[in-house]
């Protein structure tokens, strides 16, 4: 109390769950306020919820100008983490910003914060009926029926949340897991098995269309609305690319700042945990889809990093869906693009004093169920209960099964430590950023009024001055070098003015002239990605 009548208001005890939006906001308030040097917060637009799409920039002196590091969360509307993850780098930064080391970074290093890109879909985890949800509150008509939000979920059982419906079928696609009976798995109909069971989310057929809630409340997915891929006629994905108000003015922000060298989304791809492959047939494609080699050595070059950073082990495979932001970066923006959920449910050994097995069949559920028990983590599993279905009538309909949100965001008392891991990658990124510097300046003088000036431009960074593909993309600059010649001065060989291809990380570039004249000249090398040097010379 006493602290708040000073005028602060950075939050002294941690939260205790998940922010909501107007905790969100009020977290990232705090921040500008208590680090006004440091900080930049601002609204980029609002959603068609009428939210705020908060931006903050944390950086010192001119920010724009120099390398940057993008960090965006709530790419998916359930992903709350990746929100907490964004939020709470941006916190331990500003925290630790009088440390020597954290001063440094923030001397040379601007870092872009969007902490949630999903702010309308995310607050259906704090809404009466609680379900994962990723559409924004644009209206849509998902299944082209002629009638928009005209199917959403039904919380049949009446317990504030929308989990699973599973009907008793002869002709059933899906069987009990042997493993843990509490959950469903696909029967292997090409082996002989039978399945017993017909699953759909929790709900009615509210327009009598013969599909379960296929088109509620939510409509375009942030991350299925980019154009890459972009997944066209499909759920979510919107009428055309960029067609909501946070894709256009995260787009319009990013394409005037060129000096991001690097971009870290939170969300389900991940090319942290195990990088991106060389594929020669897509690479080479006109219209690329594959990582350029080069970038794919950096990929795993960073990979390491993460894994070496976090620890964290055994993540789940995942394809890209396309229409994501995690693609458009890389493919679209030229930058190198890394993602991460940040968490997954941990691999458990089985616990023979339990009675415990080793499982037979995969199934994210039954690993989510015993790493619970391990966890003491309770109230996550609904029973399933038989229901009076009036869109099965006669026939035995059971709801329950897996919460909501459970397999992508770990109890919160857990994200604390999540992201102090992935916040140790993120600054140690920000460490490998590439930074010109400029060597071994020499002058010859070679008679005639003319002078041989040579130097090495090295970059002192892991990471090279840019992607490879970004040598074929306008929204990447490279490096450039000017001579900048005075009165009776001229380069009568080699370049007044060129620019150069990727300089690799730790690689050096000679550069030499032979300029007439005499006195001072400067040259100045540089691009928004590596920083620039000027030389003075004297001739
Ligand atoms: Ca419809
Ligand atoms: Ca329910
Ligand atoms: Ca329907
Ligand atoms: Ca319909």
């Amino acid at each position: 109390m006493l602290l708040m009548a000073a005028g602060f208001s950075v939050s002294a005890q941690p939260n205790a769950s998940y922010s909501n939006f107007s905790q969100q906001t009020n977290r990232l308030n705090a921040l500008a306020k208590a680090y006004p040097q440091l900080t930049q917060l601002r609204s980029l637009t609002k959603t068609a919820g009428g939210k705020d799409v908060w931006q903050l920039t944390i950086g010192s002196g001119n920010m724009d100008s120099k390398p940057a590091l993008l960090v965006v969360g709530g790419t998916e509307g359930q992903h709350l983490l990746g929100t907490e993850l964004a939020i709470a780098f941006a916190e331990d930064l500003l925290k630790n910003s009088g440390s020597d080391s954290i001063k440094a970074l923030l001397s040379k290093t601007t870092f872009y914060v969007f902490p949630n890109m999903s702010p309308d879909a995310m607050e259906q985890y704090f809404a009466a009926v609680r379900y994962e949800r990723q559409g924004n509150a644009t209206s849509t008509d998902d299944d082209r029926d002629g009638k928009q939000n005209e199917d959403g979920f039904d919380d049949l059982d009446g317990n504030g949340k929308i989990t699973w419906m599973r009907v008793e079928s002869p002709i059933g696609t899906y069987k009990v897991n042997p493993d843990d009976p509490r959950t469903l798995i696909k029967a292997d109909l090409t082996k002989g098995e039978k399945g017993q069971y017909d699953l759909f989310t929790e709900g009615r057929d509210n327009d009598n269309d013969g599909a379960f809630n296929e088109d509620g409340d939510g409509g375009v997915w942030f991350n299925k609305n980019f154009t890459f891929k972009h997944p066209s006629f499909t759920q979510g994905s919107g009428e055309f690319p960029i067609s909501e108000n946070e894709t256009r003015a995260l787009l319009d922000y990013l394409f005037e700042r060129f000096n991001i060298y690097a971009v870290v989304s939170f969300g389900s791809n991940n090319n942290l945990s195990t990088p991106v492959t060389f594929n020669a047939a897509a690479a080479s494609q006109t219209i690329t889809s594959g990582w350029q080699e080069a970038d794919t050595k950096i990929n795993a070059f960073v990979s390491d990093l993460y894994n070496k950073e976090t620890g964290l082990k055994d993540a789940p495979k995942v394809s890209t869906a396309g229409g994501d932001f995690y693609s458009w970066a890389y493919f679209h923006f030229g930058r190198y693009s890394f993602s991460t959920p940040g968490w997954w449910v941990p691999k458990t050994k089985p616990d023979s004093t339990k009675n415990e097995k080793a499982f037979t069949n995969e199934d994210a559920g039954a690993a989510y169920l015993r790493w619970a028990v391990h966890q003491n983590i309770t109230n996550t599993f609904t029973e399933w209960k038989a229901i009076q279905h009036p869109d099965f009538p006669g026939r035995k309909v059971e709801v329950g099964g897996i919460d909501p949100f459970v397999l992508t965001n770990p109890p919160y008392d857990l994200v604390s430590d999540i992201s102090k891991k992935n916040n140790r990658f993120i600054i140690k990124l920000a460490a490998a950023q590439p930074e010109l510097d400029v060597i071994n300046v020499k002058t010859e003088k070679l008679g005639g009024n003319v002078t041989r000036v040579t130097f090495d431009l090295v970059n002192k960074g892991a990471l090279p001055s840019h992607s490879k593909l970004g040598e074929r993309n306008y929204w990447v600059k490279r490096i450039r070098v000017k001579v900048n010649t005075g009165n009776n001065q001229s380069v009568i060989s080699g370049r007044k003015l060129q620019t150069l291809n990727v300089l690799d990380g730790y690689g050096t570039e000679k550069l030499t002239w032979l300029i007439k004249g005499s006195g001072k000249l400067t040259i100045e090398a540089g691009s928004p990605t590596t920083g620039s040097k000027t030389v003075d010379i004297t001739l």
